[in-house]
């Protein structure tokens, strides 16, 4: 077996670069080695397919999956890495050094996307019959880099060089219409291998293509050039993400990428239903079920009922009946201005068809809702067509038989308040599902030497695919244990030190506290009060410089949405500060502000391990789960949060003195916020002014771009917009107080830390992604793992 594999990856690598093997470049080696990977699982993939389609099914949709790297993934899951170190050594190449030319996928936003891959990590390992169905964009997310502490965006064409680890499906392409024109949707596969397991699962990913080569008729008439043109046009629809996390962009190609791989993937679905059941569609959702991730995959929806409609001349009411008992929805968000609605007129200009299902899917709720009771105005506002748009959110309720949110605290901010009319009448359809992430990637492939160290204390690796069995040893924790974990975690931090210096040329001290907050840059996720206390912890120190201060340093990741000013302006003020503070030989020495630019999964992977302190700082209320939260709670960082999202049970997980939790709670802040005075708090709270006026005093830079005064604007005055609704003022005292315990717990007491960092790692199992999925797969997709061989 050794001797194959590794003739296998000696041939494929020269297959890529037609030179010897180690004369190949590193590019080269990661290639032939991913295809030779792809090789070694060719067979079980294939069986994998035969055996999932004989069967019921979930499939889930979503417009992102940030898949991040691949080729450690898979050769850890097979267990092969070892393998691989030796073949390519053999040939004098180094394993560490070709993964890192691997580029990302980075078919995503953040956690939306990051969760969807995480579940397909869980779905393979569990051997259940799930399908990712999403799009293949040829521009992932952008690239940010600073200029002048500026964000500035940058193309990410991911797959230019080619990328081993997608098939493309010519065979199987489909046929999808718009009003104004039809295009190939050409499926690649992505292999999703699971841990221990033969099972390969897959990821069918949806790329635009015009129907001809040519447009003989157009080149006939010597319209050559216009020929060209429209195929251009067609390859638009997939070639870009769209960088919005949270709010939502009425953009028409963007509903045409929603509908383009809802009404391909509804194809394949049809299709494999009747070739192995025949075309009677009423049995469709018996074999399968569809999981609506977030609204934007809600046209399939519509799509649906028109292909059971026009395509197998079933009537509207056998038809809605498939589709009631085939669609779930969850949601991940509560704020206002991420719920998507679609001006109906871009409907009837794209797909007049679709556009006339909604109009009937929203006459008939009326009728209905009109039967049970409900007052007009009520009607009205739940209507899947109101106000000349149509409302995802409320097609998605109607239509789906269940609904979740992402956390309890969500799932119950959901019934009280976003989808209190539809819970009424619909309580039963209402569930939670908290979120998780797959302990494959994010601890043992991470951070070896943790993973190590749960071997050796619980005596196997079983804990790589059953989580929760850390929970046994939380009380076997030990001084020695302790000890090991600090030497751990110390070596983590060297290990990031090193990649720092290098990625971005500053040197920090791995004997410092290293407190992180890393996630996609929005004023509810608070990174500016994060900001605040690093500035006023820098003026406390000049102040008075014989302060006894922990050293520490504050580490940034975040892109902000391109258009975002804010969350731009929030950018320029942390990397200004960091200018200020690390420049300072006054305090240099003690604190260090590092925004590590481009922040993606594989960042993620280097920092996470290395990182003391959690921040999880959201206005309680408006961060739906999060799960960078788990990520660092698995590798040992102690979260530094207020009572929102999953931070409520990871607090419920490790008890009051094993977490750092501060701020005003969802149920406080609405009587705080009536008669809210931010200025109170700026006048009352010592150093908050100081602070402040650093932000319009000359102290910080903005380089007259005039964004801090618009920050400052933003917070103290009412008159110009609602002052500073995610209530940074409000919280900053509690934030200050438990952050400056927090680090001095650190340095006071290391192992009365270690232990703290102990019981969050041996309690976090419930925060793995199998569970999230074993609950879904149970409770409603109802379906069992089916192992192949
Ligand atoms: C996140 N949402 C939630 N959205 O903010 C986070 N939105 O609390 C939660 O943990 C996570 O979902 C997983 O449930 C997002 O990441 C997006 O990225 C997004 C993308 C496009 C449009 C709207």
């Amino acid at each position: 077996m050794t001797d194959t594999w590794s003739n296998a990856v000696v041939s494929q690598v020269r297959a890529v670069s037609g030179r010897p093997a180690k004369a190949s470049t590193p590019q080269e080696v990661w290639a032939g080695l991913s295809a030779a990977v792809v090789d070694h699982i060719a067979d079980d993939w294939a069986s994998t397919d035969r055996t999932y389609k004989a069967g019921r099914m979930e499939h889930y949709f979503s417009a992102e999956f940030l898949m991040g790297r691949a080729l450690l993934n898979n050769l850890s899951n097979l267990g092969l890495v070892e393998q691989a170190r030796a073949s390519l050594n053999a040939f004098g190449q180094n394993l560490s050094e070709v993964l890192e030319e691997e580029p990302d996928a980075a078919l995503g936003n953040g956690g939306l996307g990051r969760l969807a891959a995480c579940f397909l990590d869980s779905c393979a390992t569990l051997d259940l019959p799930v399908y990712g169905y999403g799009i293949l964009y040829r521009y992932g997310l952008f690239k940010q880099l600073f200029e002048n502490g500026f964000q500035t965006e940058h193309p990410d064409s991911w797959m230019e060089e080619g990328y081993p680890f997608i098939v493309r499906r010519q065979e199987e392409q489909r046929l999808v219409s718009y009003a104004d024109m039809t295009v190939r949707a050409i499926p690649y596969d992505m292999p999703i291998t699971g841990y221990g397991t033969k099972n390969v699962n897959t990821l069918r990913l949806w790329k635009a293509e015009p129907l001809e080569e040519f447009d003989y008729d157009a080149f006939n008439s010597q319209r050559f050039t216009d020929a060209i043109v429209e195929r251009e046009h067609v390859m638009d629809i997939s070639r870009v993400l769209y960088p919005n996390d949270t709010t939502y962009e009425g953009k028409v190609l963007r509903v045409r990428q929603q509908y383009f791989f809802c009404s391909a993937s509804l194809q394949d679905i049809v299709a494999n239903y009747i070739e192995k059941h025949g075309s009677d569609l009423r049995g469709l959702s018996d074999f399968n079920a569809i999981q609506l991730n977030d609204t934007h995959p809600v046209l399939a929806i519509p799509e649906l009922m028109r292909l059971l409609l026009d395509d197998y001349n079933m009537g509207w009411e056998e038809a809605w009946e498939v589709v009631t008992k085939t669609f779930a929805y969850t949601n991940h968000t509560v704020l206002a201005e991420a719920l998507e609605t679609w001006e109906m007129g871009i409907f009837d200009r794209i797909f007049p068809r679709i556009a006339e299902i909604v109009r009937e899917i929203d006459r008939r709720f009326r009728l209905e809702m009109a039967e049970r009771g409900l007052d007009q105005g009520t009607i009205d506002y739940m209507a899947p067509v109101s106000g000349g748009r149509a409302h995802m959110a409320w097609i998605a309720c109607y239509a789906s038989y269940s609904i979740n949110g992402v956390a309890a605290l969500h799932t119950e901010i959901l019934k009280r308040d976003t989808l209190a009319q539809w819970y009424a009448i619909w309580p039963e359809r209402f569930n939670n599902k908290t979120n998780g992430v797959t302990p494959r990637r994010w601890l043992k492939q991470c951070n070896p030497r943790l993973a190590a160290l749960l071997d050796e204390v619980t005596g196997s690796d079983e804990w790589v695919k059953d989580l929760s069995v850390l929970s046994e040893y939380t009380s076997a924790g030990n001084d020695d244990i302790y000890r090991r974990l600090g030497e751990i975690k110390a070596a983590n931090k060297a290990d990031f030190a090193n990649w720092i210096a290098e990625r971005e040329g500053i040197k920090i001290d791995p004997e410092a506290i290293y407190d992180v907050q890393i996630k996609r840059l929005h004023e509810y996720k608070r990174q500016l009060l994060n900001a605040f206390y690093i500035l006023d912890l820098y003026f406390r120190m000049k102040q008075d410089p014989s302060l006894q201060v922990p050293k520490r340093v504050f580490i940034f990741g975040a892109k902000a949405a391109p258009g975002y000013i804010r969350a731009k302006a929030i950018i320029k003020l942390i990397n200004t500060i960091a200018e200020l503070v690390n420049n300072d030989s006054d305090v240099n020495e003690t604190i260090k502000v590092v925004f590590v630019h481009n922040y993606n999964v594989s960042p993620a992977e280097h920092i996470i391990p290395a990182a003391d302190v959690s921040e999880q700082i959201s206005m309680a209320g408006k961060e739906a789960s999060g799960t960078s939260n788990m990520k660092f709670m698995m590798n040992g960082a102690l979260t530094m949060g207020t009572l929102d999202g999953a931070n409520v049970e990871i607090l419920d997980a490790v008890g009051d003195e094993n977490a750092y939790i501060f701020g005003a709670t969802e149920d406080e802040l609405p009587a705080l916020k009536r008669d809210y005075d931010p200025r109170w708090h700026m006048d009352n709270v010592p150093g908050l002014r100081r602070v402040l006026d650093a932000l319009v005093d000359g102290t910080l830079d903005d380089n007259g771009s005039g964004w801090f005064y618009d920050l400052h604007r933003s917070l103290l005055e009412p008159s110009y917009e609602p002052a500073d609704v995610y209530y940074v003022l409000g919280d900053f005292a509690a934030y200050r107080e438990a952050k400056d315990r927090m680090a001095h717990d650190h340095d006071a007491d290391p192992l009365g830390w270690n232990r703290k960092v102990w019981v969050n790692i041996t309690r976090s199992g419930r925060f793995s992604s199998d569970r999230t999925i074993s609950d879904y797969a149970r409770e409603v997709w109802k379906i069992k793992g089916e192992p192949i061989a």
